[in-house]
């Protein structure tokens, strides 16, 4: 359409008056194909003097398009709230209408994305709840949004939590168990504002919207590497990973610098791995005559590229090494 009549207020009636004389502030933007435009009338304003309602009277009048020609004469002054385009606008849509999804970024950190047709205005911190894999019994009171940042074009937000969930999202609610499992965001009412004024409804629990992992996965925070077995090394990630080789894998004797062979018949083993092959646990055997031993070395490294959670996230970039120092048991 010609934007300059698309975006004029003369040309549009409100319940009989033109825009240009709607009271308080009215704007009109264009889309970027020039197709649309998004009336917008006292957005923000304490002392709304318009709202939207489906028996709102809507007329468009001399809007042209790009080569001049003015609207079709069947749509002049037609009522566009009769023909149901007003009543589109739902004030609250499910909460998974207007969330896609929900990764986990870092440690505690969570990143939502707003699904097309949707833009996020505000969030309300104390409206966000998490549980256990949509559980209505195992809930996470100890998990709580501390800080909400919402980019620019409303497409995306990131929550702070006061708690570190595990690099593969999970976390330990509070059910009897001492198992953490993956996380799960749900919300009560109107815990998300929308840029079109809507709030989203309550979602229960059992319907929370799982987090995605992006998260690489790391050493284990509590044990470096188990050298108290001769001639093995055990090494534990902070989640189940596969995809390295002993190929993969070199022995440093930190002194000199010096890499140290493996022997002959070395290998790396998953320890309790699942059917997939993925495991927290791995054993590195030197094989037989090896050069690395407990008296010449003390720091294993794994090329972190190689190291992959079940997600595919890798441990690192190329260059990057998950590095593990001896600690005798
Ligand atoms: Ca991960
Ligand atoms: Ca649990």
């Amino acid at each position: 359409m010609d934007v300059a009549t698309l975006t004029n207020k003369a040309n549009y009636l409100i319940n009989s008056t033109p825009l240009a004389d709607v009271p308080g502030t009215v704007t009109l933007t264009p889309a970027g194909d020039n197709k649309s435009v998004t009336i917008t009338v006292n957005r923000g304003s304490s002392d709304t003097q318009l709202t939207f309602a489906n028996n709102t009277d809507l007329r468009v009048i001399a809007v042209k398009d790009a080569a001049g020609n003015t609207l079709s004469s069947t749509q002049v002054n037609a009522n566009l709230g009769a023909a149901g385009l007003i009543s589109k606008f739902v004030s609250d849509p499910a909460f998974t209408e207007a969330v896609d999804k929900v990764e986990v970024i870092s440690k505690n950190q969570l990143k939502l994305y707003a699904r097309s047709g949707y833009l996020f205005s505000r969030i309300d911190a104390n409206k966000i709840k998490f549980t256990e894999n949509e559980s209505a019994t195992a809930l996470i009171p100890g998990l709580q949004v501390t800080e909400v940042s919402i980019t620019d074009d409303g497409k995306t937000a990131t929550l702070t939590l006061n708690n570190n969930v595990t690099t593969d999202g999970k976390f330990d609610g509070s059910d009897a168990d001492t198992d953490a499992n993956v996380v799960s965001l749900y919300a009560d009412a109107n815990a998300i504002t929308l840029t079109n004024g809507a709030k989203t409804a309550a979602l229960v629990a059992t319907r929370g919207l799982n987090v995605i992992d992006k998260t690489a996965p790391t050493k284990a925070v509590t044990a470096d590497s188990d050298w108290s077995t001769a001639g093995q090394v055990t090494i534990k990630f902070s989640e189940p990973v596969k995809g390295f080789t002993i190929e993969d894998i070199t022995a440093v004797k930190p002194s000199t610098k010096e890499t140290l062979t493996f022997g002959t018949g070395a290998s790396v083993t998953a320890v309790g791995q699942d059917s997939n092959g993925y495991a927290t646990t791995w054993v590195v055997n030197f094989g037989k005559d090896a050069d690395v031993a407990l008296a010449t070395v003390d720091t294993v490294k794994v090329d972190a590229t190689k190291v992959l959670d079940l997600a595919g996230n890798p441990a690192g970039t190329t260059g990057e090494f998950i590095t593990f120092t001896a600690k005798q048991s």
